[in-house]
């Protein structure tokens, strides 16, 4: 049973690989099958004739071209998928049936498409948003969908503001301006007209909306679900992804600085560490509530509007998700990809949390209009398991169905295909109790809307609470309406009073002066990014070389930095090969022109002989740039007199030394650090 079940999850890359190798090597056809004979001029009525309307392979092949795009997402539009694998930990079987969640050897093939929430498909990738984590498990029991985010909660409470939330935050109408940015009137209109939204603009005004790396954020379920074990026990469930590398972010400065240097760089960053064998690794955690404790919170957990405290409801590491192998096609793949959090598997099951609900209706939909009917049938979306059923027919079928039976009940095919009792894999909704009285409202604590925004201030630190700040008076300071910037900072004074003072001020509006700050002093931890783990691993380190560099120390430096995983980028007046004083040899990755500062998570400026007075002036742009932005500077040899330059050799963070295992050990872990925040001058 093992034995099979792990050679089902290699299946899927067996699927892709038969896709992959259609026409490699093979000679080029019309979708007929005719062999090609021209491919590079049209069929003409003589050499300088018009076109000819019979030359069927030019209007196939302009014809497939003209329908080349199908819609984008109505939001996540902007995303990158890639391919890898997921593997329990320990069998889950007290708490689920779930196939997948039981035996530690098997891994289930996974594909993930992380994205922004506002932006068009082509917008820059750092902007200020939410990020989507949405996850396709191909478990052997079918297609189990985990579509989260980077954030735990969410803007709204019931789904059907889902479309108001949306227009509000999407280009204005009139002028489709701005692009990708909630900085406008319309979106802060309907979050102060919408308070429930109060928590969640913590969190989108915080750090976590401008993370370092896909691979540096946390991913939540958002949703209450359920886990059923086999003797039909039902808990509530929240679910999270944990990232090995610890949680990370840009500053807001250098994240705009880099939508303008390289638009993609999300995507760059996860595609080239996946190609470089830097695999991105998840935890998955859950947080468990008995039925019995539903009540048991000061809050309602069907509230996607609140999140479970962890040091209430601590969050079980139960597996792993590997992410190991970039697509062979962006459109094939992570375009047409169909995730819906309506695909769950026995063992898994919803709950009546209103959002979660309306999404269970939303996903199908868009898919059918986007995708089209037979959308599940594609490579990407197929499960692994085999799948029968009676649905026929529509655009764009792929397979060819057998026989004439295709209905049930049947006795010409034996009443096949079948279906199964719970005891055979068949999927049996939990047997919730349900009952009521028809009605549009929602339970009475779903009216509080400001003690989780006051327990997220509450649990940052100094440096992100001065992040939050900026970034709403960033953000109202772009609102042009003076109304809506006063009713934002009135909301915000049920938050914190500081908060809602300093931001008047910051976007000239009265400092409202009956501040109603709710009286919550409780914090939590797990919500700061202070307390998450802080590793070299995969950073990227500018290294400024010139000609004639000290080739011994950069040499036993850059071993170093393999050993912990730091990247560098070597960086030089130009491209090329350059050569040190004992004739090593390094080919430049960036010059000055084409990298910037904010493209490296640090700096090491070695210099060399052969530095020229327009290097050490680039030199000191980029170092005095990666100083602004407190990042870590290193420097040996002639690099350190470009430091003392500046004036900054004493400061924290800036590393000098002489000896390469000195250095090396002062400064790989400054590095991890990431920013020094403590420095006194800039
Ligand atoms: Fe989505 N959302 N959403 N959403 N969502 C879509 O589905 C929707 C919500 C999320 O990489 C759409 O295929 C409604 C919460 C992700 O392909 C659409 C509501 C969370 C992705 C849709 C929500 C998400 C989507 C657009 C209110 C976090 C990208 C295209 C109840 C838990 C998936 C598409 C991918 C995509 C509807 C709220 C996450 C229109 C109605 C809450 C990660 O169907």
């Amino acid at each position: 049973m093992d034995k099979d079940r792990g050679t089902k999850a290699n299946r899927k890359s067996e699927q892709l690989e038969a896709f992959r190798k259609q026409s490699q090597g093979k000679v080029m056809t019309t979708n007929q099958g005719v062999k090609v004979n021209d491919d590079e001029n049209t069929l003409k009525a003589g050499k300088r004739g018009p076109t000819l309307f019979e030359d069927f392979h030019f209007r196939e092949k302009l014809a497939h071209f003209d329908r080349e795009r199908i819609p984008e997402r109505v939001v996540h539009a902007r995303g990158y998928g890639v391919h890898g694998d997921f593997q329990v930990y320990q069998c889950m079987k007290e708490w689920t049936k779930a196939s997948f969640l039981q035996d530690p050897s098997v891994k289930t093939p996974v594909f993930v498409r992380f994205s922004e929430v506002s932006g068009s498909k082509g917008a820059y990738e750092t902007n200020r948003d939410v990020r989507g984590f949405a996850v396709k498990f191909y478990t052997d029991e079918g297609v189990f969908d985990l579509v989260g985010n980077n954030i735990p909660i969410f803007f709204i409470q019931d789904s059907i503001k889902f479309p108001d939330l949306i227009h509000a935050l999407k280009p204005e109408p009139h002028n489709e301006i701005p692009q990708g940015q909630s900085a406008h009137d319309t979106f802060w209109d309907f979050i102060a007209n919408n308070q429930e939204s109060a928590a969640m603009m913590m969190w989108l005004m915080s750090d976590r909306t401008v993370p370092r790396s896909f691979r540096m954020m946390e991913g939540f379920g958002v949703h209450t679900f359920r886990m059923v074990n086999e003797a039909g026990v039902s808990r509530f469930v929240k679910f999270h992804w944990k990232p090995v590398l610890g949680v990370h972010s840009l500053l807001f400065k250098e994240a705009q600085q880099i939508g303008g240097y390289d638009p993609d760089f999300h995507r760059r960053d996860l595609w080239s560490n996946i190609e470089m064998g830097n695999y991105a690794e998840f935890e998955l955690g859950v947080q468990m509530i008995p039925e019995e404790d539903e009540m048991m919170f000061g809050f309602d957990i069907l509230d996607s509007t609140k999140l479970w405290p962890e040091e209430d409801v601590p969050v079980t590491i139960i597996g792993k998700m590997t992410l190991n192998r970039n697509v062979d096609n962006v459109f094939a793949e992570t375009e047409q990809v169909a995730l819906h959090p309506g695909n769950i598997v026995p063992g898994i099951d919803f709950t009546s949390d209103p959002l979660l609900q309306g999404r269970l209706f939303s996903y199908t939909d868009t898919q059918l209009y986007r995708v089209g009917t037979n959308y599940k049938e594609l490579p990407i979306n197929r499960p692994l398991c085999p799948f029968h059923n009676n649905q026929r027919d529509g655009a764009a079928r792929i397979s060819i169905d057998l026989g004439q039976v295709a209905y049930h009940n049947n006795s010409l095919a034996n009443n096949t295909p079948v279906t199964v009792s719970g005891e055979d894999g068949g999927f049996v909704s939990y047997p919730e109790q349900l009952g009521g009285t028809k009605t549009r409202e929602t339970g009475e604590l779903f009216s509080d809307h400001f003690s989780q925004a006051r327990l997220f201030w509450n649990s940052m630190s100094d440096i992100e609470k001065m992040h939050i700040t900026e970034a709403f008076s960033f953000e109202l300071g772009k609102v042009k309406s003076l109304s809506v910037r006063e009713q934002v900072v009135d909301m915000i004074a049920r938050i914190s009073t500081s908060l809602a003072e300093s931001v008047a001020r910051n976007i000239g509006v009265e400092v409202p002066c009956e501040c109603k700050q709710i009286e919550v002093s409780k914090s939590s931890p797990a919500l700061s990014q202070a307390n998450t783990v802080f590793l070299p691993y995969t950073l990227r380190v500018g290294v400024i070389v010139a000609e004639g560099f000290d080739g011994q120390m950069l040499g036993a430096v850059l071993a170093y930095f393999k050993k912990y995983g730091l990247q560098p980028v070597i960086l030089s007046k130009q491209l090329g090969r350059i050569t040190g004083n004992n004739g090593m040899e390094l080919d430049v990755d960036d010059s000055f022109i084409t990298g910037a500062p904010v493209l490296y998570d640090s700096l090491y400026v070695i210099g060399g002989e052969g530095q020229c007075p327009y290097f050490v002036g680039k030199a000191q742009e980029f170092v005095r740039e990666s100083f602004k932005h407190y990042k870590p500077i290193g420097a040996s040899g002639p690099g350190i007199g470009i430091i003392q330059s500046l004036g900054i050799e004493q400061e924290d963070g800036v590393i000098i030394g002489q000896g390469a295992a000195e250095f090396a050990g002062r400064f790989i872990p400054a590095a991890a650090q990431r920013r020094f925040f403590g420095r006194s001058i800039m």
